[in-house]
């Protein structure tokens, strides 16, 4: 039996592909490469990559149809948010008809567990911390609109379908593959970047919108594969987990540790703050550690090996 894996070409999609190989398992690849690469996939007899939307219904009908998958990851989607806000409709078909179209399928044809990428998003700016599963949303784009309604899509299809729908609220993100092009791309990813030009001697300097005390929870990209994995493995079904570490770091300590790494560090320059940009983010991971989860880098610690790599 195989597994499916929408969005294997994207960042967090590719570091889980390789992983699930290594762990001598069959792995599909459904991925429109509209911002995934094939250059981001491993070589592999293990490995059958579809070229192709999740929005293609009658595609992801036969693609069910051919293979008897015992799990979906379902990373496929639009994660800018800033696309979401210029383009809805569109983000829209990706980010919530897509769900859709696999949970469809995955119910007819028996699929035991469906893991939905969901994200952070969904709590808003709502003060209340550290963020909690069962406390009150707020999605304030499209983007978490559409992720908090695809999260209840696949959940409540346990109870509907006895479908085994767990989904995964991920906090910031980081790490290898992540692509630093777009200004709203991961911040880590982009100082990275900054500071890989400056070395090369190009004039740059970091950002910083606001002071750089607003915070984050930053998780390394090694341990949101574990958390998918444990998702698989023994996620309840039915229920919703957040994924980070439980600590919050701000872009200055971000900066210290950088600077501590790589021994300098570019013109810091102070920007005017981003409209809507949430102060501060952490999550309450003890439900995830319950399931036995437990990050095993620490910001830091993610950051050298990010910074080896590059
Ligand atoms: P990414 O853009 O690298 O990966 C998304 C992948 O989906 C890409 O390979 C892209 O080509 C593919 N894709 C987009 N539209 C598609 C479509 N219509 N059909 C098939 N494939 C399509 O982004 P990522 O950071 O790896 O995000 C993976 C998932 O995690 C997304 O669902 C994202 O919303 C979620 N997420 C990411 C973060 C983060 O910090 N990176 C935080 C919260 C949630
Ligand atoms: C993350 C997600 C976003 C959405 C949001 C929900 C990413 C990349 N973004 O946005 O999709 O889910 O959470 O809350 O995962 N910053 C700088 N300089 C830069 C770039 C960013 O100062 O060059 C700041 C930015 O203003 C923010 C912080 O860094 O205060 C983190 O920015 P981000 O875009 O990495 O992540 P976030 O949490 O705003």
């Amino acid at each position: 039996m195989s597994v499916l894996v929408t969005g294997g070409a994207g960042f967090i999609g590719s570091h889980l592909v390789e992983v699930l190989l290594s762990q001598g398992r069959e792995v599909v690849v459904l991925d429109d490469l509209s911002t995934g690469k094939l250059s981001n996939l491993p070589d592999s007899s293990s490995l059958e990559f579809v070229k192709g939307s999740v929005t293609d219904e009658e595609l992801v009908r036969r693609l069910f149809e051919e293979f008897n998958f015992s799990s979906v990851f379902h990373l496929a989607a639009v994660a800018s948010v800033q696309r979401s806000v210029e383009e809805p409709l569109y983000c829209h078909r990706v980010n919530c008809d897509g769900t859709l179209y696999l949970l469809q399928s995955a119910v007819s044809r028996g699929v035991k567990r469906f893991i939905f990428a969901s994200s952070a998003a969904v709590y808003g700016d709502l003060p209340q911390l550290p963020k909690r599963e069962e406390m009150p949303v707020s999605p304030l784009t499209p983007y978490a609109v559409d992720k908090y309604a695809s999260e209840r899509y696949v959940v409540n299809s346990f109870r509907l379908y006895g479908l085994e729908g767990v989904a995964l609220r991920f906090f910031n993100v980081f790490g290898e593959r992540q692509d630093p092009s777009s200004p709203y791309s991961g911040v880590i990813s982009i100082f990275i970047d900054r500071v890989k030009r400056y070395l090369t001697g190009e004039p740059v300097t970091v950002d910083i919108f606001g002071d750089g005390r607003q915070t984050r929870d930053f998780i390394y990209v090694k341990d949101v594969v574990s958390a998918l994995l444990i998702a698989e493995e023994r996620g309840v079904p039915g229920e919703v987990y957040n994924v980070g570490t439980g600590k919050e770091t701000s872009l200055l300590e971000l900066l210290d540790y950088i600077r501590d790494i790589v021994g300098t560090l570019p013109e810091i320059r102070f920007l005017p703050e981003r409209p809507g940009d949430i102060k501060r983010s952490v999550a309450d991971i003890s439900k995830l550690e319950k399931l036995g989860f437990s990050p095993r880098f620490s910001v830091k610690e993610g950051l050298s090996n990010l910074i080896r790599e590059v």
